[in-house]
């Protein structure tokens, strides 16, 4: 922010500008707290003085790869440095020690190639320009020589970057660690070649991102004494059910479906296929094909990674005619039954794809009609048969098929898991996240919830550990610094998680408690934390909720809370694909022993999830962790086109600006010796003389008169705070102006 001590008339500024965020221009006129300034856009605004910052004016075109090395580091320098760099298809920049990797939406092939792993290979950080090469590095180096094991949290919006950065990073860490195989693939084989299955089966196309992860993906590859990689284990979570059998325009199922729909003659006969746009699960949206992308080739592709991570042709056999099974469960449809409230098969085609159904799961084609349209209560005298009508019979029809994709994608997860193999006497690892960002959108529900629950967890992590670094990095220069204080998330995750008390504490309650409904849920929400300051009602909804999070207000919609949050089987489905002819579906759905099948327990999502990320960040806080921060530029997903207000945004929610914010707060500009005195050194040329740059640092800060800056003598660096930089840069501004050669435009205006 600006004071009136550190503009003056004829000073370069920022303003703050509705539609570009900051813009540019030089101080006109200051009159009491305002500015009048002149915009290099060509208008003048004028601004309160603390909606001004100054700018520094001799900041290079190219901008700086390292945030910290910026004369002024506030949000519009920031900012203005990422677009610089981003116009010149530099999109990796730190901040400090983290990575800010701006999507560029088109290939870059020379940044990842071969050559360039070998570059990046045993390089000090920060001496190459940045990239995700040389954090995979980073981390690699520090696990050999410290023997600490490292991780790498990749986060940012959907379609910011995360995914292929993830695949970038374990590309390297594989050139790093691979070891020839004796026999058969090697271990790093297999974990790239996760990708892609684990892509056909948990991404799709979405408006954010034509290739969207649908489920968070932690990779821990686990090191042998010689840093070679000897195992790896994959964990997933929460994978999107609801869009098997509900796909919004212009959105698409899972890849996985196209793909087999363009398959060769021979699958498309046996499975009984045609078109994509013959199936109800896919012509909800008129999005068949991506631009780009060739289904039928992204067919054989997956075949031949599946062949890569071990599964067997006739567990891909099995797979895809599961798949195709999905597929003609959703085109049956129901009529009235004879019977009120009964229901059957409403047509000769709905009978068709029901046969079909039951011949590619290999069950019984009345066993399978009686579980979607019957439910067995069973009392303690005996079992009564209940009819379900036609809408309850469809409903029954999307929980099977939810129930067994997610059941294959579990599979596809613990048989990669498997055949990768784990390495029980591993030393450390290094694990990579790439797991969804903070979603907010129109409307919100329990995905979103678990989904920010996510990421408020994570930003504790991060912020705990920025405040941690920065105050070593203090310690080890020997500077003193007090004790600041930085935006803490504890008691959004409070509300969330304590038990008793908590959200989801609350949610299961719901979900056990007889006549519960999400009306009852959300008045007790509204009861139990009436006065909390991050939770509030909407004021014209009954049942909604709004969690105020760190990176914004999100107001969730409670109807189908309880729903999503019970994790159960209908009983008939389980007894149906129990006792399939394929061993490949009766192993999806085991027997479960007597009494826990019996029971109907509930089992709730939400407290399972909580609990993963509790193993998960447990996991992480026994690690150095890296953070990579990916931004999206634009939403219309194109190179070139830098939107300053989103940006902004998604460093906001990112932590990136809390992180400046936090260093701010101490001594954020640093400098090297040499740097400071070929900056500063005309402000006292006398002092120039022949001692060592040190002396000549500190006699230079003497001769002009500035305190309040800190460095040792045994480091590199000398650290200053803000105001002092900004104290700096004035006389600079001053004495250059002085001896003639100003940076700048126009002479300043007579005063
Ligand atoms: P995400 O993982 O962050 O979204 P992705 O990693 O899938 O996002 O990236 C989205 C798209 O952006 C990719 O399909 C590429 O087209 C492009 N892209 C991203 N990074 C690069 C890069 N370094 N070089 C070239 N193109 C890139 V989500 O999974 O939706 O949250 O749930
Ligand atoms: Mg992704």
């Amino acid at each position: 922010m600006a004071t009136l001590a550190n503009i003056a008339v004829g000073s370069q500024v920022w303003v703050a500008d509705p539609v570009d965020a900051w813009i540019d221009g030089e101080v006109l006129t200051i009159d009491g707290d305002e500015v009048k300034v002149n915009c290099t856009s060509g208008k003048t605004v004028t601004a309160k003085v603390t909606n001004v910052y100054p700018k520094d004016a001799e900041a290079s075109p190219c901008g700086v790869d390292d945030m910290t090395k910026l004369a002024y580091l506030h949000e519009p320098g920031v900012l203005q440095n990422l677009h610089s760099r981003y116009d010149m298809n530099e999109i990796y920049t730190y901040t400090g020690s983290i990575l800010i990797a701006v999507n560029p939406f088109r290939r870059l092939p020379h940044l990842y190639n071969a050559h360039m792993m070998e570059q990046y290979k045993g390089a000090v950080f920060g001496e190459l320009s940045p990239h995700v090469f040389a954090v995979a590095d980073a981390a690699y180096r520090l696990m050999i020589n410290e023997s600490v094991s490292q991780s790498i949290l990749v986060s940012g919006e959907s379609g910011a970057g995360k995914t292929e950065s993830t695949k970038m990073l374990m590309r390297y860490l594989a050139y790093m660690g691979g070891k020839v195989a004796a026999e058969g693939r090697s271990i790093e084989q297999k974990v790239l070649e996760s990708n892609p299955v684990l892509e056909a089966f948990g991404n799709a196309k979405t408006v954010r991102n034509n290739n969207s992860s649908r489920f968070g993906k932690f990779v821990e590859l686990q090191f042998d004494q010689r840093g070679k990689i000897s195992g790896a284990a994959i964990r997933t979570y929460l994978l999107e059910r609801s869009r098997v059998c509900q796909v919004s325009d212009p959105e698409r199922n899972y890849h996985c479906f196209y793909m087999l729909c363009a398959g060769p003659q021979e699958d498309i006969e046996r499975y009984k296929l045609s078109n994509p746009r013959t199936f109800h699960y896919l012509n909800q949206s008129n999005c068949y094909e991506l631009e780009g992308v060739d289904d039928s080739k992204e067919y054989f592709e997956t075949r031949r990674a599946m062949d890569v991570v071990g599964i067997s042709t006739e567990e891909q056999e099995a797979i895809f005619r599961v798949v195709a099974a999905i597929l003609h469960l959703g085109n049956i449809e129901f009529a009235e039954g004879t019977e009120i409230d009964s229901s059957l098969p409403k047509d000769e085609k709905s009978w068709f794809h029901l046969r079909t159904a039951a011949d590619l799961l290999m069950c019984d084609k009345t066993a399978l009609e009686n579980s979607l349209c019957q439910r067995i209560i069973v009392t303690r005298d005996e079992n009564i048969t209940k009819t379900l009508n036609p809408e309850a019979a469809v409903q029954s029809r999307d929980a099977l098929a939810k129930v067994i994709y997610s059941r294959l994608f579990d599979w596809l997860v613990n048989n990669i898991n498997t055949s990768i193999g784990q390495d029980p006497h591993s030393k450390f690892l290094i694990g990579v996240l790439d797991i969804y960002g903070f979603e907010s959108f129109k409307t919100n529900s329990f995905e979103q919830f678990c989904i920010n629950l996510t990421n408020e967890k994570l930003q504790q992590h991060f912020n705990q550990h920025v405040f941690k670094m920065e105050q070593e990095e203090y310690t080890k220069e020997e500077i003193n610094w007090s004790y600041i204080d930085f935006v803490d998330n504890k008691d959004i995750l409070e509300l969330i998680e304590k038990k008793p008390g908590g959200i989801i504490a609350l949610l299961d309650e719901a979900c056990v408690l007889p006549r519960s409904t999400h009306e009852t849920f959300a008045q007790k929400l509204y009861q139990t934390y009436k006065n909390h300051k991050r939770i509030s009602k909407p004021k014209l909804s009954r049942t909604d909720f709004t969690i105020h999070h760190y990176a914004g207000d999100v107001t969730y919609q409670t109807d189908l809370f309880l729903d999503k949050n019970k994790d159960y089987v209908i009983a008939e489905h389980q007894s149906l694909l129990s006792v399939s002819k394929c061993s490949f579906v009766s192993g999806l759905f085991p027997i479960l022993a007597e009494d826990s099948a019996k029971s109907s327990k509930f089992s709730s999502i939400g407290t399972r999830f909580k609990q993963q990320l509790q193993s998960l960040l447990e996991t992480l806080s026994a690690t150095e962790p890296h953070y990579i921060r990916c931004v999206k530029p634009n939403n219309l997903l194109k190179p070139a086109i830098f939107e300053n207000n989103n940006v902004l945004q998604q460093l906001r929610c990112g932590g990136v600006l809390e992180a400046i914010r936090i260093s701010c707060a101490g001594y954020p500009t640093r400098r090297t010796f040499d740097e400071f005195i070929d900056r500063f050194g005309i402000l006292a040329p006398n002092v120039l003389d022949g001692s060592d740059e040190v002396t000549v640092s500190k006699n230079l800060l003497e001769k002009i008169g500035l305190e309040g800056y800190q460095n040792d003598e045994s480091y590199d660096n000398l650290a200053y705070c803000l105001s002092n930089t900004t104290a700096l840069l004035s006389l600079l501004h001053k004495s250059l102006r002085a001896v003639g050669s100003a940076p700048r435009k126009k002479p300043p205006p007579i005063s």
